[in-house]
């Protein structure tokens, strides 16, 4: 085939935030945005990672992915790559791509997804890089591609017809293929190996547990049925919203208490089932749920590394543990009680995989609602549902039918009585003014600035405040500015930051936490129990006189 050199001009404002490029779908359709975008991304490769290299291609099954494959496919060919293997109809979860690059050996990998931000003509979009061991794209490469958006001249595209992504098949173009692949066979098999699926299979057949499971219209619709209800026996109507949409249905593909509110409204319902479960537009999220019983993504993340021992892929040891700077410290816990190498990284999943690959985390989470191990390089939501079966599961071995159910809300408990609970919430402000978001934040740094050691903030004092940064203890590299941090005495946080994934204004979010030793206090609503530091957090920030703001848009 021929190719084509198609010439460009540069882009304004490609640069890649806390997880890929994320922009309008308008935006996106412009005149060789994508292509303009694509094209930079295989000039800041080495060579060996573009000529005769494999690459997956994958996505959540928004609006604009049909032709954003397209457009992929020809640029991948006229710069020299030899095979594609695409998911059919484009769809691969997050999780699955990065599963798929592993266990074909690939150079990298492409997702279409703008994960939990809402889709169709009005919304969303978004790309993301994984690299070799199928983790998300490092800093030293983004940076790199939005340097070469800055100088772009030409995009290298083959001249080759659309491709059929929608039967599995093999396409040869000269010496270019693509490989049309189920995007859930080699995913499934992993989690095959990780877990105990008869044990599995054996909780989602009884007559004593029920559960439900929320695709949200989104990427997980593929899998939640051939891997819950074809291959671990659930019944069939365990899975609602199941059929992966253009638009989501409408909604945001955001698995929280906000969003996912039909979810939430079954799980705190009538004759509400044991365990409820939801994943976000590209499979990697995560929200579980007992009856009526909500599990944080902080809380998650620890108690699923406590019973380690109830999933077969951790038979042999926990490496280590992580998790992002604004999670709550109840891993922490976790990491000395097992006496566990542990590390703090920035928010965003790209800070594990250096840890992963030197064979030093096995389990990471943030408070986000990302939970993951080193069996992939991405956070995992179907992973985290199958973690928590296991753990019921596992606590409920050998009880008899008709025997009470070890619940989530008892395994929960438990969990807290032996290290405490550490209360979190997560307050968000979408689509602020940005300049106005920005003062704001220049006002906390000049309170940091001139900030000391016993400071009183009410009834807190105040032990250090900062902004934090980051050394990656694998290859040395810097990450400063990840969020404005108040550290009280009693090791309370308050924690701000502007988010990294929105496409219009600026978010920010801020973070609450407060430990509680105190079984007794355990009970307590969370929103109760910190009341006095969110009152705090936002005296201090002046939010809603710098953004007029009364309330968050979302709390989780
Ligand atoms: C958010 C979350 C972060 C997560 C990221 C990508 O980033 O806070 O923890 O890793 O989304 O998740 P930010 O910069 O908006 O706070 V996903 O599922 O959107 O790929
Ligand atoms: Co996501």
């Amino acid at each position: 085939f021929q190719v084509t050199t198609v010439p460009t001009k540069p882009i304004e404002g490609q640069k890649t935030g806390t997880s890929g490029l994320r922009k309008k779908v308008k935006e996106f359709m412009s005149p060789n945005y994508l292509a303009n975008w694509i094209q930079a991304l295989f000039d800041s490769l080495p060579d060996e990672d573009v000529k005769g290299s494999t690459l997956v291609l994958g996505g959540d099954g928004r609006y604009f992915n049909k032709e954003a494959a397209q457009i992929i496919i020809k640029i991948a060919a006229g710069n020299g790559v030899a095979k594609i293997l695409v998911g059919r109809d484009g769809i691969a979860s997050t999780p699955a791509v990065s599963a798929i690059i592993r266990a074909r050996k690939a150079n990298g990998g492409f997702i279409m997804s703008a994960s939990h931000n809402p889709g169709g003509p009005k919304y969303d979009w978004g790309i993301k890089f994984n690299y070799s061991s199928g983790q998300p794209a490092p800093e030293a490469i983004t940076d790199k591609i939005y340097g070469n958006t800055q100088s772009i001249k030409e995009i290298k595209q083959a001249d080759i017809p659309d491709v059929n992504l929608s039967e599995l098949g093999v396409h040869k173009f000269g010496d270019f293929t693509v490989e049309v692949i189920d995007p859930v066979a080699d995913y499934l098999d992993l989690l095959e190996q990780v877990f105990d699926f008869d044990l599995l299979k054996s909780l989602l057949t009884s007559k004593d547990f029920r559960f439900k499971f929320d695709a949200m219209h989104a990427v997980t619709g593929a899998y939640a049925k051939p891997i819950f209800v074809d291959r671990l026996g659930a019944p069939e109507d365990s899975v609602f919203n199941g059929v992966p949409l253009e638009d989501f249905g409408g909604g945001h593909p955001d698995p929280n208490l906000t969003y996912a509110e039909e979810l939430v409204k079954i799980m705190y319902g009538p004759d509400a089932p044991d365990l409820g479960a939801a994943s976000d537009g590209d499979g990697d999220r995560n929200m579980v749920l007992g009856n009526h019983f909500f599990i944080t993504p902080s809380d998650s993340v620890a108690m699923i590394a406590a019973y380690a021992e109830a999933i077969p892929y951790f038979r042999s040891g926990l490496k280590g543990l992580a998790r992002s700077m604004p999670t709550s410290g109840a891993l922490d816990r976790v990491a000395k009680e097992l006496g566990l190498p542990f590390f703090e990284t920035p928010t965003g999943w790209k800070f594990f995989g250096n840890l992963m690959d030197a064979g030093k985390c096995s389990v990471c989470g943030e408070e986000s609602f990302g939970t993951g191990s080193d069996h992939v390089r991405e956070k995992d939501g179907i992973w985290a549902v199958l973690a928590w079966l296991s753990i019921v599961a596992y606590k409920n071995k050998g009880k008899k039918e008709g025997e009470e159910l070890v619940s989530v809300a008892d395994i929960a408990k438990e969990h807290w009585r032996k290290y405490g609970r550490n209360f979190f919430s997560r307050y968000d402000y979408e689509e602020c003014d940005s300049d106005s978001a920005n003062k704001m934040v220049e006002h906390l740094r000049s309170i940091i600035a001139s900030s000391k050691k016993g400071d009183k903030y009410g009834p807190y004092e105040l032990e250090v405040a900062d902004d934090f940064a980051y050394t990656d203890p694998i290859d040395g590299s810097v990450a400063t500015k990840q969020g404005l941090r108040f550290i009280f005495s009693d090791g309370s946080r308050i924690i701000y930051r502007l988010s990294g994934t929105g496409s219009a204004g600026a978010t920010i979010r801020i973070y609450i936490e407060q430990y509680e030793p105190d079984t007794k206090k355990h009970d307590l609503d969370a929103q109760e129990a910190l009341k006095p530091l969110i009152d705090i957090a936002l005296s201090i920030s002046k939010l809603q006189e710098f953004t007029g703001r009364t309330k968050p848009t979302v709390i989780t």
